[in-house]
């Protein structure tokens, strides 16, 4: 018994010590010499899940590890890569990104440490996997949030919005693209991942022209989200300002409307708030900036995480204003539009100096054609703008997928917007741009 007692006294006297000397800095000696040269354990517990383009690897914690080393093979190959080396030692997770579909792929991860000059590295655990066909792109990205001047997925992959635009959903039967049969053939056809949902505010049926109106509306709304949601693609829920110029005119109405949709799609992973389409008539952004706030604090009491696009001065060409001056909400990204046949090299320039400086931009909207929506197709400025946007992986939306018979319009007159078909017998000269850029990336 009193042997047991001195013994356990010894230890703990010997752990105390080591502690000591480790939170000191000093390396015990006692430890040095039972540490050289002894590898970390094999890592244990390695899964991977695979998407289509990416694979995330978990596994557990190795006790002792300064970091991971990772490695692929694509087994069409046979070839092994070094792919990562993960230096937190408390790292147990990583995503592999840039995949090829539908292809076996094997993974390796090693622990190691540091001994002195050397590094000791554990023995492998390997694992399988076959990246999936293909997915919606919700189910593949997962949730987007916005990290320095960029929109990324879930598993930190730059994400491009590519998306289009319903003209106004209270105009003719502009809402009919909605249906779910027709953003299906937008999603597999063209290569969309995005719906943007187009409710002007004071033209046409305006949101707040009516409370008949507004209920209409909201409807219309409500069957997109949910369409986008069962097709797995995202959706930009716009509050389209444009004959009213400065959104604070209807900021009471429009913090209802987002307190209430933000409150309704908290849990969705695929919702977008667009909170001002266009300020313009001379309002710049010392008074956009308040009504964001105003509008932000009322998403943000609901839903934290969806991402919020402001509206910049003058037809959202004005981004250079915030770059100096930026909202507090970091998920939060500026509005850039473009018209073809209207801006030009001045804006890509302002484009090219805010998003080197940082800036996040959204093009939520461009035309083909000049800045009307009618006339002026120009097929070379709309390749221009969106190579430029593609370097950099800034998303867009093209205005607009509707049959109305102007120039930007991507369908034929008389197209039922409800049932479009895939090919391009309905498509305008613009519609056939963009399905076939938008389908180069697919
Ligand atoms: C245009 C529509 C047109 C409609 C007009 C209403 O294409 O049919 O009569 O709005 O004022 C924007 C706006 C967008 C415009 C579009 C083309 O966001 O609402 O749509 N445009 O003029 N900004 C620049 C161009």
């Amino acid at each position: 018994m009193k042997m047991i007692k001195r013994l356990t006294s010894a230890l703990l006297a010997a752990a105390v010590a080591v502690s000591m000397a480790a939170a000191s800095g000093i390396t015990a000696h006692a430890e040095e010499i039972c540490l050289t040269g002894a590898a970390p354990a094999k890592v244990s517990g390695l899964t991977a899940t695979a998407r289509s383009t990416s694979v995330t690897l978990k596994w557990k914690k190795v006790s002792g590890a300064g970091g991971y080393k990772i490695y692929r093979c694509e087994s069409s190959t046979g070839k092994w890569k070094g792919i990562k080396n993960i230096k937190s030692g408390s790292t147990v997770k990583f995503n592999s990104n840039g995949l090829k579909k539908n292809t076996a792929y094997k993974f390796r991860v090693k622990a190691y440490k540091k001994s002195g000059e050397k590094t000791v590295v554990g023995k492998p655990a390997g694992v399988s996997v076959r990246t999936k066909k293909s997915m919606t792109p919700a189910a593949e990205n997962g949730r987007l949030r916005v990290k320095g001047a960029n929109i990324y997925n879930a598993y930190g992959a730059k994400f491009q919005i590519r998306g289009m635009s319903t003209h106004g959903i209270m105009w003719e039967k502009y809402d009919d693209i909605l249906s779910a049969s027709s953003l299906k053939v937008l999603r597999d056809d063209w290569g969309v991942n995005t719906i943007r949902i187009a409710m002007y505010t004071e033209e046409w049926g305006g949101y707040t022209t009516d409370p008949e109106y507004a209920r209409q509306a909201k409807v219309k709304v409500i069957n997109g989200v949910e369409n986008a949601k069962k097709l797995g693609m995202y959706v930009i829920i716009d509050w389209h300002v444009l004959k009213d110029k400065d959104p604070n005119k209807h900021a009471d109405q429009a913090v209802a409307f987002f307190s209430e949709m933000s409150r309704r799609y908290k849990g969705y992973n695929n919702v977008l708030y667009e909170i001002c389409n266009e300020p313009n008539g001379g309002v710049g952004w010392s008074s956009i900036k308040p009504y964001a706030e105003k509008v932000t604090r009322a998403i943000r009491a609901n839903d934290k995480k969806g991402i919020i696009i402001v509206g910049t001065g003058t037809w959202s060409q004005d981004i250079h204003e915030p770059l100096k001056d930026r909202l507090s909400d970091k998920n939060t990204v500026y509005t850039l539009h473009f018209y073809a046949g209207t801006h030009t090299d001045w804006l890509r320039d302002r484009f090219k100096d805010c998003y080197s400086k940082g800036l996040p931009i959204l093009v939520s909207e461009f035309g083909t054609c000049d800045a009307s929506g009618n006339g002026g197709f120009n097929s070379a400025q709309t390749k221009t703008w969106l190579t430029l946007l593609d370097q950099k992986k800034v998303g867009y939306c093209n205005w607009s997928a509707s049959d109305k018979n102007e120039t930007a319009s991507a369908f034929r007159t008389g197209t039922d917007l409800s049932k479009i078909r895939s090919g391009t017998s309905q498509l305008t000269q613009s519609g056939k741009l963009i399905r076939s850029w938008y389908r180069k990336h697919k």
